[in-house]
């Protein structure tokens, strides 16, 4: 497997999750986002809409968006499986997921950043307030779903790992490093410490990844 990855880039922090989870092993080529290499003809090949992660998987063209690529993980390696067995469930991990994939984190990707600086002309600090306010806005409605139902258990939705974790994973993280006090969603900070406790979890961290700075490198 290759798998396309930059250490601070969301989407691809759950695809290695979910590689770690299966215990799958992949090549990792590493795009720097802050040298704008996703635009550059060799990545682009790879995936036309120059976004990452992406993963080849065999003599197959590449996968590309992150619940595409965790979905298809999970289905050819079913085991541990990343979604519950019934529909319902099923539809509650996706939603939880889709709430971070689809709503919070579009709005913090680094062409979204870059048009508020230099089309829109937003000054840092108002850059900085957009970001802590879709971060927050996706905390809330995280806590408001995970706090009212049963299906909550140590992980998003029962005791084991699943999509919604992979996500909510990188949400909170991208929070913290935001300066935004998680213990403000306390059923949020508690799944997060428990699914970051994993080793799946915590080898994924965007600060312990081979292209990590070494200046920001986390310290064990
Ligand atoms: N919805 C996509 C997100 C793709 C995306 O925006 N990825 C970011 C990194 S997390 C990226 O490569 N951005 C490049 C850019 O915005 O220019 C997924 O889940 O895979």
């Amino acid at each position: 497997m290759q798998f396309f990855s930059f250490w601070r880039s969301l989407a691809s922090f759950r695809v290695r999750i979910a590689l770690n989870l299966k215990g799958l092993d992949a090549n990792v080529t590493a795009i720097d986002l802050d040298a704008d290499m996703q635009r550059k003809d060799a990545y682009r090949r790879v995936n036309p809409q120059m976004v990452l992660p992406a993963l080849i998987d065999g003599d197959h063209p590449p996968l590309f968006q992150s619940l595409a690529i965790v979905e298809y993980l999970d289905e050819v390696y079913p085991t541990p499986p990343l979604l519950p067995a019934d529909p319902r469930g099923r539809a509650r991990v996706r939603g939880l997921a889709q709430m971070v994939a689809c709503e919070g984190h579009p709005l913090l990707v680094p062409r979204v950043r870059q048009y508020l600086e230099h089309e829109l002309k937003l000054d840092a600090a108002t850059r900085q307030a957009w970001a802590k306010h879709w971060l927050v806005e996706t905390l809330k409605g995280l806590e408001g779903h995970l706090a009212k139902d049963a299906a909550t258990e140590r992980f998003c939705h029962g005791d084991t790992p699943t999509l919604a974790d992979i996500c909510m994973a990188g949400h909170v993280t991208a929070s913290i490093s935001n300066g935004i006090d998680v213990d403000a969603y306390p059923t949020v900070k508690r799944v997060f410490d428990t699914a970051m406790a994993l080793p799946a979890f915590a080898k994924a961290h965007p600060l312990a990844q081979p292209d990590t700075p070494e200046a920001m490198r986390m310290k064990r």
